[in-house]
């Protein structure tokens, strides 16, 4: 039976005079099963999934979807600018007709300056990153970036110079969970069930996280609660504490750990004292962790957060620190450890059957292409990771160095996730060419030359990968809203108007994806009929010691604790090969007297995702402004009361926002959500605050000053005054939300 017809069946129930149909949530990559309600093609409800198996439940941003996909300003029509480049004057124009300007104007650009001249760029959307990377490699180029810039490749990094393979914590067999910056209620959904049923059976959970959350409140033994960007200290302590404890695995590293006496020697200097002054810990609950983690030296695992661990200038190597500890202890590979997510080394046979996604791209790699954006100042990054680095972009296109970057071709570019981005507006005012696809009008828009409409995760189909190792190939459940097309639909479109020599690519999305299947066991008609996600035959998973009897994917074929793919960079970049620590702020930034608070942008807001949900009413409802969260007795000395709006202040500039008094963040510390347009904290940090190793940015430890604006409190209310009125007069007027209202372009 089709999809299709299934829909139709009883087992399909109807609310009311609607049809439910199984769809999936795109919001963010988890890729949740959900059931549809449709009258007369629109969606008048989202529930988690009963049909297609699932959690049973949806995150307050899925539950939310309809006003995602209903966003007031939706893009509608391909445009075309008419003004001064950031001007917002635009013309819609047809499909070919963006088509033929796009082809034209780039085939100009390759033309005169060659195809490296050409940046390619997404943002987090994950399911059609095959498809356009290999758009690039057909037009000739490496420059193909990501939003992983910024986000989990500098784990991955990480990962790859230690083990040379992505591990997991093994929570399910583990004694002692170290949740190291983890707080899955509001950043990752479901994934700290397993956590819980394991707590339940007596599993001990140590919680490193300068804020108090709803998981450490409910699950952590011990909290510690370090200054932001110290992580590393920490992870050295507890290395020299196991270390002088003989709580190390000997013979594990003997046999399995490069470095070992060269970390021992570095780690000695990481005294309890010190590292207390560091982080702010006290000695006391310093030593109750370490005794903790001695206690269950022989199992016991650590999850890393996903981001904030990285987003400092120290984070590559704070994360190297913190997995080191695994290293010392024999927790690597072994039950209850870290264990590798796959067979490590590309070519093995071993993973198989899965998508031949790399393959897909690799068919179209160009021979003579120049090295990616960010390789001279990342090259770490770049060896490891087959994207540009797009931190350096901003900067590539100003200086025009290596070689000029004259055109960029994004798909969800959101300039305001970026740090200092004031630069990379600039630059993309500087550009020849500049095309941007996205469901939503945005800033970055604004400063297009074409503009594109993409429609939303309801309207297209994905294949994709579904947790637990299954795949699914979803189906729209309602039509593309106005014009808009789906991402790989408008790539595959590119690749003809480019006229590129790539067959299987303007095939389309279904050729595509059927290639990528082909040796996996299932077709496409089997997903295309199956509402659930299907399971991979015959795919086995990792056997835990493969590393161990194999060696690891490394120069030394040993979990390295001195790495020797770093070594090798050490004559012409400041890079060490130990995972050592330096301080999250830059040694004149700290010692500025203007700016006594750290400012730490990014802790997710369980109804916001990014950008994407400020504009959904429902979900902005829950937290109406754009708010910071600072703690009452920094707020009190200050003279800040709740809802009092306040000036947060860097070096790079000031916003304002509204003051949230909060015992969750520590004192000291402003913490800030991203994306807002009126208050966006990113414009404020700075653009070279970078991981040398990895480029990615120190979003999350800056200094910054607060200063109340005015008190809500003080302003006379009289009969006649309208609200708008009334905020003016408390100096607290908002510009009206220019991002609804753009969507009326004629
Ligand atoms: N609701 C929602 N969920 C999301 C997202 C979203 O925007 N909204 N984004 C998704 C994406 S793209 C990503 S990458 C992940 C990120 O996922 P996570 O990294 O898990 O998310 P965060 O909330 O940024 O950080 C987790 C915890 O780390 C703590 N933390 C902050 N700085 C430090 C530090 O310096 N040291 C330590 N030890 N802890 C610190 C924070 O207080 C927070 O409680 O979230 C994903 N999930
Ligand atoms: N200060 C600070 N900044 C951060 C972070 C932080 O923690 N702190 N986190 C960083 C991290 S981890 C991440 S992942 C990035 C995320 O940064 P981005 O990926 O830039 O942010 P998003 O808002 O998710 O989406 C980017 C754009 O994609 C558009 N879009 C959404 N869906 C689609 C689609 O299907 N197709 C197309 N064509 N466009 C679409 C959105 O409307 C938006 O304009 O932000 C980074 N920035
Ligand atoms: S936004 Fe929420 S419901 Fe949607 S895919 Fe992500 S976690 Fe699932
Ligand atoms: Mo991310």
């Amino acid at each position: 039976m089709s999809a299709t017809d299934q829909r139709n069946t009883a087992e399909f129930q109807t609310y009311k005079t609607g049809v439910v149909v199984p769809g999936i949530c795109g919001i963010c990559a988890s890729s949740c099963p959900v059931d549809l309600t449709i009258q007369n093609q629109k969606i008048v409800r989202v529930e988690a999934s009963k049909i297609q198996g699932g959690s049973g439940y949806l995150c307050a941003k899925g539950a939310a979807g309809r006003g995602y996909v209903y966003r007031e300003d939706r893009l509608k029509t391909p445009l075309r600018r008419v003004g001064a480049r950031g001007g917002n004057a635009f013309e819609p124009i047809t499909w070919d007709e963006a088509y033929a300007e796009i082809a034209a104007k780039t085939g100009a650009i390759k033309s005169a300056y060659g195809p490296d001249s050409v940046a390619f760029y997404t943002g987090y959307s994950k399911w059609y990153r095959p498809l356009l990377h290999r758009l690039a490699h057909s037009f000739g180029t490496l420059n193909y970036g990501t939003e992983s810039s910024s986000c989990h490749q500098a784990s991955v990094m990480a990962n790859l110079v230690s083990a040379g393979v992505y591990c997991r914590p093994d929570v399910a067999n583990a004694e002692l969970l170290i949740a190291w910056g983890v707080n899955p209620f509001h950043s990752g959904n479901f994934s700290g069930e397993m956590m819980e049923i394991q707590k339940e059976k007596g599993l001990r959970v140590l919680c490193v996280d300068p804020r108090v959350t709803p998981y450490t409140q409910q699950y952590a033994d011990i909290h510690l609660r370090p200054k932001p960007g110290t992580d590393g200290a920490l992870a050295h302590f507890f290395a020299k504490y196991l270390i002088r404890a003989k709580k190390t695995d000997a013979e594990f590293i003997e046999r399995y750990v490069h470095g070992y006496p060269q970390y021992a020697e570095y780690v000695e200097a990481f005294d309890i004292a010190s590292v207390s002054r560091v982080t702010g810990i006290s000695e006391k609950e310093l030593r109750a962790a370490a005794q903790l983690i001695a206690r269950h030296s022989r199992r016991f695992t650590i999850q890393v957060s996903q981001a904030a661990i990285t987003h400092h200038i120290n984070g590559f190597q704070s994360y190297r620190a913190i997995i080191a500890l695994c290293a010392i202890t024999g927790n690597v590979d072994r039950e209850g450890g870290l264990i590798p997510m796959e067979y490590p080394g590309k070519d093995d046979r071993l993973n198989k059957p899965r998508l031949l996604t790399e393959e897909f791209i690799q068919q179209t790699r160009p021979d003579h292409a120049k090295p990616k954006i960010g390789s001279e100042r990342f090259p770490l990054w770049s060896e490891l990771i087959d994207e540009f680095q797009a931190m350096d972009l901003w900067r590539n296109i100003l200086e025009g160095t290596p070689y000029p970057i004259k055109a960029v071709i994004a798909f969800g570019m959101n300039v305001h996730m970026f740090p200092g981005n004031a630069k990379l507006f600039e630059a993309l005012s500087a550009l020849d060419f500049y095309v941007d696809v996205d469901i939503f009008d945005t800033d970055s828009a604004k400063y297009a030359d074409i503009i594109l409409p993409a429609c939303s995760p309801y309207e297209r189909t994905e294949l994709i990968g579904a947790m637990g190792g299954g795949i699914r190939y979803s189906q729209p459940a309602i039509p593309p809203l106005y014009e808009s097309r789906s991402d790989a639909d408008i790539i595959s479109q590119l690749a003809a108007a480019f006229d590129l020599d790539d067959p299987l690519l303007r095939r389309g999305y279904d050729a595509c994806s059927r290639s990528m299947l082909r040796e996996i066991g299932l077709t496409m008609d089997d997903l295309k009929e199956s509402p659930a996600a299907r399971r991979i035959p015959g795919k086995l998973p990792y056997f835990t010691g493969h590393c161990l009897r194999n060696g690891f994917d490394t120069p030394t074929g040993k979990y390295e604790l001195y790495s020797e793919r770093i070594a090798k960079y050490q004559d012409r970049y400041p890079y060490d090969p130990l995972p050592v620590f330096v301080p999250p702020i830059e040694a004149e930034d700290e010692g500025d007297e203007r700016f006594p608070l750290t400012l730490t942008v990014g802790g997710r807001l369980p109804h916001a995702f990014h950008s994407r949900f400020h504009n959904v009413r429902w979900a902005r409802a829950l937290r109406p402004d754009a708010a910071a969260d600072i703690h009452p007795g920094d707020a009190g000395r200050m003279g800040i009361q709740q809802g009092d709006s306040i000036a947060i202040a860097t070096a790079n500039g000031e916003i304002t926002a509204k003051a949230n008094l909060t015992w969750m963040v520590p004192e000291g510390s402003v913490f800030m959500f991203q994306g807002y347009v009126e208050a966006d904290a990113n414009a404020i940090l700075g653009a070279e605050h970078l991981d040398p190793y990895s480029g990615f940015p120190g979003y999350r430890s800056n200094k910054c000053a607060v200063r109340k604006i005015n008190a809500v409190a003080p302003v006379k209310i009289t009969k006649a005054a309208k609200p708008v009125k009334l905020a003016k007069a408390a100096g607290i007027a908002k510009e009206p939300r220019k991002e609804l209202e753009v969507s009326v372009r004629k």
